[in-house]
């Protein structure tokens, strides 16, 4: 008999057609409320790196044994209370890094050279009447980045390439070359470009506040690429708006895909979908690694990706 799969979020159809030909695939909501009788009999539970698994749904579902998650963060999922049940959590790093560290330069040079402002200039006609105004240069420019994980310090050897200065700050300094800050405040009034990388969660909701906003300053910008929470987004479109801030570039969003509306009306900022892994052979090689998980799990092997036990 084919183990039933509760799948909560929206997947990859490569990855769906997959689930649903080797499981008894179940679709639910995060409450789980509209389960019933159905609960009882689910073994392994499909999410994604925005999903909220909380302790409550985990709680609906007796005979759960693993949690597996189609993203590198899983910042919404209760893994203390999972772990507690002894219910594993996957997830998919490494396989995404290259992806989101190209897409954090693609923001980094998009809104420092204004490519989606200029896009619009040339389209609109404004050409004829006089130059696109003069744009913030980025080679040699100092790079601060919050979070000097896998994808921090993939995105710091890219800089490179560009003769960045590169500092960071995290919760505690590496064996690296880059400058490192105890708080995103200090390395903030230091550089020109602060890229946040960091996993979202409790710990560093709001790490971006209007104090780090003004540290960054009216010559900085901001790009994030790890999770919207980290961001406080009110503060940031106030800073934008007062052109306190000289840009920010946004993939990522704390109520996603609701975007905070005094954002949308501004030109200093650059929006885009959560799309940073969003490559045919990221969102392959990340399927992949779901489909690995599940089946390693349900052959009693060791899984190829869980998320360890504190975080
Ligand atoms: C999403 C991400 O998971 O890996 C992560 O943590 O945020 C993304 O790759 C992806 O959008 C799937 O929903």
């Amino acid at each position: 008999m084919k183990p039933n799969v509760l799948k909560i979020a929206r997947l990859p159809d490569l990855l769906s057609e997959r689930l649903y030909a080797d499981y008894q695939v179940l679709e639910g909501s995060e409450s789980g409320a509209e389960l019933g009788a159905t609960a009882a009999d689910i073994r392994a539970l499909v999410a994604n790196g925005e999903s909220r698994v909380t302790r409550e749904l985990i709680g609906r579902l007796p005979a759960l044994e693993v949690i597996v998650v189609f993203g590198v963060g899983y910042d919404g999922v209760d893994v203390q209370a999972a772990h507690e049940r002894g219910i594993s959590v996957t997830h998919t790093p490494d396989v995404l890094t290259d992806d989101v560290a190209d897409f954090a330069m693609t923001l980094l040079l998009g809104i420092a050279r204004r490519v989606a402002v200029a896009d619009r200039f040339v389209r609109e006609g404004a050409w004829a009447d006089g130059p696109f105004p003069f744009t913030r240069k980025v080679s040699g420019a100092r790079l601060g980045i919050v979070g000097l994980g896998r994808i921090g310090s993939a995105i710091a050897r890219r800089a490179l390439a560009f003769d960045m200065q590169i500092a960071y700050c995290g919760r505690r300094s590496r064996p690296v070359d880059y400058r490192y800050f105890a708080t995103v405040r200090e390395l903030a009034a230091e550089v020109d470009f602060l890229v946040v990388s960091a996993n979202g969660g409790t710990d560093t909701h709001h790490l971006i506040d209007s104090a780090v906003l003004e540290a960054l300053g009216s010559e900085g910008i901001l790009v994030n690429v790890g999770r919207g929470s980290v961001v406080d987004e009110a503060a940031l479109a106030k800073a934008l708006g007062e052109h306190r801030l000289l840009g920010a570039a946004l993939d990522v969003f704390e109520d996603e895909p609701w975007v905070h509306p005094g954002l949308l009306g501004l030109d200093n900022v650059l929006l885009t979908p959560h799309m940073a892994s969003a490559t045919w052979a990221t969102r392959r090689a990340m399927s992949n690694l779901v489909v690995a998980n599940l089946q390693a799990h349900f052959a009693g092997q060791p899984l190829p990706s869980p998320v360890p036990d504190s975080h």
